[in-house]
């Protein structure tokens, strides 16, 4: 008997409870189903799984064609997916009923621990090619040959905030690589930010758990703004270079595509004589730096907590592949010992203008995952994933790391074999006398697992290599044991100063109101206090500003500084987002608030305009179906009005008509949406007719030159070409509080 279509009529899924007639048990044992072209098995369940079964799946028709039979772990086809097993209809669950137990079972098991750190993430795949070869001064078989591409996963995360939180905390942002190269795979394991808070991995720990929510009470959540956090900060110095980063706007960053990545520590390169050279990486968005405005990144958690998620999903999907140069600056050991500070010091960066930055490749993400768990989930970063021809420095940061990442990744994943797990497998040849344990996918084949071994070339396994395997690089090493952090890791505060003075106005502004902001959450008045007391090291203006800001009763004398500061360090453009913004607002997007009778020939201008230049709008209307134009067309909308609030754009467009104002001028939402809008310092293009909803927002005397009339058609283009700028901030001052 051939199983029958689902169908409206004759529904599997059973209403009260009672079996659906057509899928009674007699029909599992009966005769086989339909049998057809192979399921789509790998939209079901993993790859190399998917490999193995595709052939043996069982098919049945329903409505829209044929689907595979729903089955157990095992493969024992469902008959009844709806209703466990009973003694009568109303009777006890019974035990038997291994498909429920099974079902319940691993549902019971979908979670596994989140990372400690940098829990909410998200991933894509992509390629990284070799645009100028590395070989003068590495083996690594990555570096060799100019335009080879080897395959990457990336995956861009916040740190302090739990796995479900927000994509907007204030935070550094992970910048994790995966490159599964021809010597097995590099982890690249960076971040946004090219410094850390500590110099010694000691204290993560305590540095985490600063961060993270206070035990007693469990919250804040995804936040440093709160007293254990400044506490352990205003009593640690060596984190004020990194805490000048993380109140900059570096810390919210407008999209992972609009940010840069660092590997942080020095690393080296080796030679295929040994010779080292030192290393920093970088990574340069094609997209050009951008963030977003702290009042904005409160609203956008509100508003889509999964901004930067959806973001990397929809450009991707879109074919506007993010890209990123991989910058490397080299360095040998008379510059280290020449350099003001130790390169081995996590705490401090090699400005660009000092040792600059050799473009070497690029790295483009070009495909989402098919499943957010098995690859971004489950993908184990470990910074001592380094190929032959890259190597370690000393720097102790670095060292820790080494220990932490493969421990957490057994924790995480549960026992030794994650490296099979197919999107943590390299894909080159690997082989080795490794076996067993939970979960082995794939354990050594033949007879021979121990090395030496007479078995002979055929039968006696993989052997060690001299030339080809991993060399460490030689050096001496000598010294008393002891704990000790080295005098030359002393200057806290030069480089803090240095990116200070290295920013413009306003984002000097927006560091000294993040500063405000946080300590305002801070309830202890001391905590407060001894944080100014740094900040009079980095810059006085800046102490002054933030003990203002918080009207401080006293200002307190400067900290103690194990070493006064360099006052001269000379400014640094690479540091400051403004200066090193996009040309143009491809990859951005354009709201814009329509209503019914707006002007069809501006809306199709605006929208080739933006289109023109690789951009993307969304529509935004007072209802989801959208609006008819003033020529009668129709134009679905992408967001109701509450629902797309202006925060979601780089810029925003009001075209509406009389009527449409009229209507949309007691609306708060729409409101909220002009008033936001021009808060944020966005770029506003608006027809006359918008006046109303700018009156009513309380913003019609304030409009700037940042408020730009679109007239008709004419005017797209000039609006298209101001909005490359991004933010208008000479409104900032008029508009801000803290500016006053
Ligand atoms: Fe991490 N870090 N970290 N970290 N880190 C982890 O590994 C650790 C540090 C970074 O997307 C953990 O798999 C120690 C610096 C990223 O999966 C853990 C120290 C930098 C990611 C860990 C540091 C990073 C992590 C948590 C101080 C920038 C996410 C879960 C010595 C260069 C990778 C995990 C991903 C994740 C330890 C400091 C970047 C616990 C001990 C500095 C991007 O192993």
């Amino acid at each position: 008997m051939a199983k029958k279509p689902a169908s409206a009529d004759n529904p599997s899924s059973a209403k009260n409870g009672v079996t659906p007639p057509d899928l009674g048990g007699a029909d599992v044992g009966g005769e086989s189903p339909q049998k057809a072209s192979p399921i789509p098995a790998d939209a079901l369940i993993s790859e190399s799984y998917a490999e193995e079964q595709a052939d043996g799946g069982e098919t049945h028709q329903i409505a829209g064609g044929e689907v595979a039979v729903l089955t157990t772990q095992q493969g024992i086809p469902v008959a009844d997916d709806q209703n466990s097993l009973k003694q009568g209809a109303r009777g006890p669950t019974l035990l038997e009923d291994f498909h429920f137990r099974e079902k319940i079972f691993h549902f019971d098991h979908e979670r596994i621990p989140e990372r400690v750190v940098h829990a909410r993430g998200y991933g894509a795949h992509g390629f990284f090619e070799l645009t100028d070869s590395l070989a003068d001064v590495s083996r690594a078989d990555v570096f060799q040959r100019v335009g080879e591409k080897t395959p990457a996963f990336v995956r861009f995360s916040t740190v302090a905030g739990s796995k479900g939180s927000f994509d907007l905390a204030r935070d550094v942002r992970g910048f994790a690589v995966k490159l599964y190269t021809q010597e097995g795979n590099w982890d690249l394991v960076g971040n946004n930010i090219p410094v850390f808070f500590i110099q010694d991995a000691m204290k993560f720990p305590d540095l985490v758990h600063s961060v993270k929510p206070e035990p007693d009470r469990a919250f804040p959540q995804a936040a440093s703004a709160h007293d254990n956090f400044w506490d352990f900060i205003s009593l640690t110095p060596e984190s004020f270079h990194m805490i000048m980063w993380t109140m900059s706007d570096r810390a919210i960053p407008r999209s992972f595509r609009t940010m840069e990545g660092f590997g942080v520590h020095t690393f080296r390169l080796l030679d295929a004589s040994g010779k080292s050279t030192f290393v920093k990486f970088h990574w340069k968005p094609k997209q050009g730096l951008q963030s977003v405005v702290w009042n904005e990144a409160v609203k956008i958690n509100g508003a889509d907590p999964d901004f930067h998620r959806r973001d990397l999903w929809d450009a991707i999907n879109g074919g506007d592949f993010p890209e990123w140069e991989l910058g490397v600056q080299l360095f040998d050991d008379a510059f280290a010992d020449s350099f003001d500070f130790d390169v081995l010091d996590a705490t401090k960066l090699i400005p660009e203008e000092l040792v600059p930055i050799r473009v070497v490749g690029r790295l483009v993400l070009d495909r989402v995952v098919d499943n957010f768990f098995a690859e971004t989930e489950q993908v184990a970063f470990c910074t001592q994933n380094v190929p032959p021809g890259i190597d370690f420095s000393n720097d102790p940061l670095l060292q820790g790391r080494n220990f932490s990442y493969l421990d957490t990744q057994i924790k995480r994943l549960g026992g030794p074999n994650f490296t099979h797990i197919p999107i943590n497998a390299p894909k080159c040849p690997v082989a080795h006398f490794q076996q067993d344990g939970h979960m082995a996918m794939r354990n050594p084949k033949g007879r021979v697992n121990y090395e030496p071994n007479s078995w002979g070339a055929a039968e006696g396994g993989p052997r060690e290599d001299r030339e080809l395997g991993f060399p460490s690089f030689v050096e001496d090493a000598s010294g008393r044991k002891q704990r000790v952090r080295s005098e030359t890791f002393a200057d806290h505060y030069s480089q803090a100063r240095q990116f200070f003075v290295s920013q413009t106005p306003i984002e000097q502004k927006h560091i000294g109101d993040a500063i405000v902001f946080e300590l305002s959450k801070v309830e202890r008045p001391d905590i407060r206090s001894r944080v100014v007391s740094h900040l009079l090291n980095i810059d006085e203006g800046l102490a002054g500003t933030v003990a203002d800001g918080l009207a401080l009763a006293a200002m307190p004398s400067a900290a103690q500084a194990a070493r006064p500061t360099i006052a001269d360090l000379p400014a640094s453009d690479a540091l400051s987002i403004v200066k090193n913004g996009p040309a143009s607002f491809k990859g951005r997007k354009l709201g814009i608030l329509l209503s019914d009778g707006a002007d069809a020939g501006l809306f199709n201008a605006l929208v080739k305009e933006i289109n023109q230049v690789g951009a993307v709008y969304e529509v935004v209307a007072p209802k989801i179906g959208g609006v008819t134009l003033s020529d009668g067309t129709k134009v679905a909308a992408k967001q109701k009005i509450d629902g797309g609030p202006s925060v979601l754009f780089d810029a925003v467009a009001v075209v509406v008509s009389d009527e449409g104002a009229g209507l949309l001028a007691g609306d708060a939402a729409a409101q909220d949406f002009v008033r936001d809008a021009f808060g944020h310092c966005k770029f506003i293009g608006l027809t006359k007719e918008a006046e109303p909803i700018f009156a009513k927002g309380g913003i019609s005397d304030l409009l700037d030159d940042a408020c730009i009339p679109l007239a008709g058609a004419n005017d797209a283009a000039a609006f298209v070409d101001a909005i490359a700028a991004l933010r208008f901030w000479p409104r900032e001052l008029k508009v801000d509080l803290d500016a006053q």
